[in-house]
């Protein structure tokens, strides 16, 4: 039984910013009071990862054990944690869901207030860390969840368990990517039947909003990306349009002047997917004048900013952001579950590549590739 005893086993530790990431052997000790510790099973690399590796984060602390879209089963609980057992099925949730503090209770928004200082600063919630590595040095967690380890420990509010029969390889997808996509189309802009919608950058989240926005039955999807490799991808998750704009525009065209002239004016909802401050201007000046929404999930570096003239708000058009898609973990995870076992969410599709643990580096690869959408590591 290893109940109460640190545990050593692997875990790919990011020591510096920009560099590959070491599979190696890792203490990781028993859970405290309210917190839980999960063997992971399987984890997939997102864009933030391959964002907060390359030093950009302002949170970025190092070395850490990154990792935030992962699935597995709890190994252990902490005194006081009723909401998960030892064999459940769980989702770790870097978007925690306490059902108490201001955020939660507002019936607002999606932020929790309950864990998101010390997650931001790379401890658990009584400001300590549960990884070492062999020389004894402490290692940061990463938002909340740390799931480039074959055990992680999470705090009992970021930690959602599911439906047993849903394979873990696919639905740790939903702890990131799809969630944060479906999640922006259907309750961030809440897509309606007949909407206009352009969706810039189209890898997992893109996707995933292009495919809430085909839930909702809207008329017209635009997907726009940069690399042509997407454009089939685009297609079958249900956009009705694909634009290149390094090589689909006439001269004197802007991607922003083509929109509006494929849609007789502009479009009722936009995504920025990219995480590129110039596509989140033309993604807001795309929108129709007079009441189109751009939403903004793409994570920019430090120092970025956005910019428009004011003159484009004065008109109507509104600038918003989305977390996790809006949705709150523990509430919600278990709906969308339902809709992936009904065939109403696609997630198997974005499984482009399967790889072992050990080979984290090559997935951080695979990212940066066209054609790679996910790829899901097996412990
Ligand atoms: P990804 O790298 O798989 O996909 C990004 C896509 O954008 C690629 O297809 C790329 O070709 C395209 N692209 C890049 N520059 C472009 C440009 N100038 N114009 C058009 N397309 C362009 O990334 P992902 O995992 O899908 O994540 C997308 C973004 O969302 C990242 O910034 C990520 O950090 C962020 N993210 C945010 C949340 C959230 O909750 N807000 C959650 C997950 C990811
Ligand atoms: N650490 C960055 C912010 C990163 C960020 O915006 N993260 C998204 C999730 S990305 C998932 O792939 C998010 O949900 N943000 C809300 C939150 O509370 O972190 C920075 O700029 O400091
Ligand atoms: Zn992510």
């Amino acid at each position: 039984m290893s109940e109460g005893k640190p545990i050593q086993c692997k875990a790919a530790v990011s020591y510096e910013a920009g560099k590959p990431l070491v599979v190696e052997e890792i203490t990781v000790d028993a859970p405290k009071a309210h917190e839980v510790r999960i063997k992971i099973v399987n984890t997939a690399v997102c864009h933030t990862d391959a964002y907060t590796l390359s030093g950009v984060d302002p949170e970025g602390l190092f070395p850490c054990v990154l990792g935030h879209e992962g699935a597995g089963i709890v190994e252990s609980v902490g005194e006081g944690v009723t909401n998960v057992k030892p064999g459940d099925h769980v989702i770790a949730l870097y978007t925690a869901e306490c059902k108490k503090c201001k955020f939660c209770l507002s019936g607002k928004t999606n932020l929790c207030g309950a864990v998101r200082a010390t997650q931001g600063k790379g401890v658990m919630p009584d400001g300590t860390s549960r990884f070492h590595n062999k020389k004894g040095d402490t290692l940061y967690h990463f938002m909340g969840c740390s799931t480039f380890s074959e055990y992680t420990v999470v705090a009992d509010v970021s930690v959602v368990a599911i439906d047993e029969s849903a394979p873990l390889e696919s639905v740790c997808l939903l702890g990131c990517g799809v969630t944060t996509g479906f999640g922006a189309a259907t309750k961030t802009a809440n897509v309606q039947e007949g909407d206009t919608v352009a969706v810039f950058g189209c890898g997992t989240v893109g996707l995933s909003v292009v495919q809430g926005a085909a839930l909702r039955k809207a008329s017209k999807i635009i997907a726009v990306d940069t690399n042509d490799q997407k454009k089939d991808y685009c297609f079958q998750f249900g956009a009705t349009d694909f634009v290149n704009p390094k090589t689909d525009l006439k001269e004197g065209e802007t991607i922003v002047s083509k929109l509006i002239d494929m849609t007789d004016g502009g479009l009722d909802h936009t995504f920025d997917c990219t995480g590129n401050t110039k596509v989140m201007r033309d993604a807001l000046e795309a929108c129709h004048k007079g009441w189109g929404q751009s939403i903004i999930i793409g994570v920019a570096a430090a120092g970025e900013e956005i910019s428009t003239r004011p003159f484009q708000l004065v008109t109507g058009r509104v600038w918003k952001g989305s977390a996790f898609g809006g949705i709150k973990g523990r509430s919600e995870m278990g709906g969308l579950i339902e809709q992936y076992k009904r065939g109403d969410l696609k997630v198997d599709e974005f499984i482009t590549h399967k790889r072992e643990f050990d080979e984290i580096n090559q997935a951080f690869d695979d990212l940066h590739k066209g054609e790679c959408l996910r790829t899901v590591l097996n412990f």
